[in-house]
């Protein structure tokens, strides 16, 4: 076993509760007796997991079945290891129930790339003062930590570029109502001790954005020190340079959990409609005056929405991108109704039925 190198390239031990272990983890371990060991994926490389485990970290695979499955462990996964450091090896045998399940797009199934992070408490939305603080962006940001059941906190970082630093926060908080807008700068410090209520010890926090918005120096600063690499944006378009390419858990100094992703360049919003419930209340409740109960609120006579942006009273463009991520969320629920018939006859193709014997099984 290893000892953990999680904070600072410093030899670290850290409990299994300070990994955000809890009763419910227990209870769920409770039938394993045995050489097995239970951890906290912290870093998934090409073929091999790095899991934190109470004391240490051990590098493993997984076992046949999961990947018979199509089970793969994502970072921040609690999972079952059978450890035999006599014959040199550890194998995840196991995935421990998920409280979240951060996804990117599509069903939020558990495919290999699907899966972001799991056990997710909360979500910083890091943009930028700049070019990337754009409200609809930030909407289907916000539409994917509804979707993963965790709550979402917005940071915009890099104030010390606006003129007005105070104002930042003005323009976002009308699209999220309810939802706390931080600025901050993680260069300088400013501000960042305002995140501290979000990062209680045990508590894991996933940092999504695009690339070079600032989410490892925000890491780096958290840690006190330099764990992981940043790079300069290139300054005519503010893009990043996907300088993180993997994503990994971090136990920050106040002992919190904190996950950096790579930029998200394309992010669908999954299938569950939490995402857009949570994002557009304000629609929402509008609707519940609209005239049919079905409305659409595009051309629909009695539209109380429709009404309410020729009124003012709702931007227009907030509307458009409702509309845009309603049509994305029909359209992967779609998809994934597809991958599952096809998932379904895959399985039963498996165990030698054909397609008349599933007929025949299924009217009965
Ligand atoms: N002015 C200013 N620059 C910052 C701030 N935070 C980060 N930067 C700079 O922004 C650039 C990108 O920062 P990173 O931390 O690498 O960005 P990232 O979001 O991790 O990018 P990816 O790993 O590509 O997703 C670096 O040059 C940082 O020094 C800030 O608060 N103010
Ligand atoms: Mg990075």
């Amino acid at each position: 076993m290893n000892q953990s190198t999680s904070r600072c390239g410093e030899q670290h031990s850290h409990t299994l509760e300070d990994l955000g272990w809890a009763e419910e983890h227990d209870a769920a371990f409770s039938k394993y007796t045995g050489p097995y060991v239970p951890g906290r994926v912290a870093c998934r490389q090409k073929t091999v997991w790095d899991v934190l485990v109470d004391g240490g970290s051990i590098t493993a695979g997984i076992s046949g079945a999961l990947r018979k499955l199509g089970r793969f462990p994502a970072v921040g996964d609690f999972v079952v290891l059978l450890d035999q450091p006599e014959a040199g090896t550890s194998t995840i045998v196991d995935i421990l129930p998920r409280k979240t399940l951060f996804a990117r797009g599509a069903s939020g199934r558990e495919s290999t790339d699907q899966v972001i992070a799991a056990n997710i408490d909360t979500v910083f939305i890091v943009t930028a003062a700049g070019h990337d603080l754009n409200v609809r962006r930030i909407e289907r940001f916000l539409a994917i930590a509804h979707s993963s059941g965790a709550r979402p906190v917005i940071v915009i970082n890099k104030s010390d570029l606006a003129d007005d630093p105070a104002s930042l926060a003005d323009g976002i908080a009308s699209v999220s109502p309810g939802i706390p807008v931080i600025p901050i700068s993680a260069a300088s410090g400013e501000g960042v001790d305002r995140l501290d209520p979000y990062l209680p010890p045990g508590t894991t926090v996933a940092l999504i954005g695009s690339s070079g918005v600032g989410k490892s120096t925000l890491i780096n600063r958290l840690m006190g020190c330099p764990v992981q690499e940043t790079s300069h944006t290139r300054d005519y378009d503010e893009k990043g340079r996907h300088t993180t390419t993997v994503r990994q858990l971090f136990v920050l100094e106040g002992g919190a959990l904190m996950i950096d992703n790579p930029g998200l360049r394309e992010v669908g919003i999954g299938t569950a409609a939490a995402g857009i419930a949570g994002t557009f209340p304000d629609i929402l409740e509008l609707a519940e005056g609209c005239r049919f109960s079905d409305c659409r609120h595009e051309q629909e006579p009695g539209c109380v929405v429709q009404a309410a942006v020729r009124d003012g009273a709702l931007s227009a463009a907030r509307l458009e991108n409702f509309h845009r991520l309603m049509r994305e969320l029909e359209f992967e629920r779609d998809k994934a109704e597809i991958g599952l018939v096809r998932l379904e006859k895959k399985r039963w193709k498996e165990i030698g039925k054909s397609a008349r014997d599933i007929w025949k099984i299924k009217g009965k």
